[in-house]
C-alpha cells in the first residue's frame, strides 16, 4: 500500500511538471527515435481522448479537443518529465462514420505498423464512452492490439454523464468484453475528465506501465 501511495505521488509530480508536444507523425518514417517508453491512447472519435490527455497532464489544451472529428491521421507525441521519462502517444480516432475508405485504410496501416514494430511501446489505453460501452469498432481496435501483443487497459470516459447504477453495469459489461481478449487487462478504469474521477489512479497506472 505504501508503495502504491508512493507511485501515485510520483505520478502526480511527474505530470504536474514538464509536458511538451514533441511531434506529429503522419507516417512511420516520422516517428521519434525509440529511446523513451511510450503509452498510446486509442478510441473512437469524440470518445474524450484529448480531454483525457488534458486531464492527465493538468493542462487546458495540450491536446486539442476535436472540432472536426476523425480527420487527423497522425500519431501525436507528447513528452513528460524533465529529463523526459515517458511519452504519451495520441493515436488518430477511429469509427468516424463519414470517413472515406482510403482514410480508413491509411489509418489501419499507420496504427497497425506502429503497434507491431514499436519496441518502446509499453501499453495502450483503449477509451470507451461510458454511455455506449464497447462497440464493434472498439472490438476491432482491441483485436489489433491482441494481434500485436500490446497489453492494454480499457478506460471508460465521461462517467459523469451516467448514473452510478448505469456505470456499474457498463463496468461489468466491459469486464466481460476484456475477458474475451488476450491482451486486455481485467481491471477497468472509470474516468471523468470533467470531474477528475479516476484521473490520479490512471496517472499512476501510466507511470507504472512506462516502467515495465
Ligand atoms: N461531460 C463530459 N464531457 C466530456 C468528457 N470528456 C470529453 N467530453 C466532451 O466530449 C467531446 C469530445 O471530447 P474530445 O476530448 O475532443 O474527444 P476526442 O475526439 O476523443 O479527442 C467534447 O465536447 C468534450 O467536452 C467528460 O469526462 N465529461
Ligand atoms: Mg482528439
Amino acid at each position: 500500500m505504501e508503495q502504491d501511495d508512493d507511485l501515485a505521488e510520483q505520478a502526480r509530480r511527474l505530470f504536474a511538471g514538464r509536458v511538451e508536444f514533441l511531434k506529429s507523425a503522419p507516417a512511420l518514417k516520422f516517428l521519434p527515435d525509440p529511446d523513451t517508453a511510450e503509452i498510446a491512447f486509442a478510441g473512437r472519435s469524440n470518445v474524450g481522448k484529448s480531454s483525457l490527455l488534458n486531464a492527465l497532464t493538468g493542462r487546458k489544451a495540450i491536446a486539442r479537443t476535436s472540432v472536426t472529428p476523425g480527420r487527423t491521421q497522425e500519431l501525436n507525441f507528447f513528452e513528460v518529465g524533465d529529463p523526459t521519462r515517458l511519452r504519451l502517444v495520441d493515436m488518430p480516432g477511429y469509427g468516424f462514420a463519414k470517413a472515406p475508405v482510403k482514410v480508413v485504410e491509411q489509418w489501419k496501416r499507420l496504427v497497425r505498423d506502429y503497434l507491431r514494430g514499436r519496441v518502446v511501446l509499453k501499453r495502450a489505453l483503449v477509451l470507451i464512452d461510458s454511455r455506449h460501452g464497447v462497440k464493434d469498432v472498439d472490438r476491432e481496435m482491441m483485436s489489433m492490439l491482441d494481434e500485436a501483443a500490446v497489453g492494454y487497459r480499457l478506460v471508460l470516459t465521461k462517467a459523469d454523464k451516467i448514473k452510478a447504477s448505469e456505470l456499474d453495469a457498463v463496468i461489468a459489461s466491459t469486464q466481460a468484453e476484456a475477458r474475451k481478449h488476450t491482451a486486455a487487462f481485467p481491471a477497468i478504469h472509470a474516468t471523468s475528465s470533467e470531474k477528475g474521477l479516476g484521473i490520479a489512479e490512471l496517472r499512476a497506472a501510466v507511470l507504472a506501465d512506462s516502467l515495465t
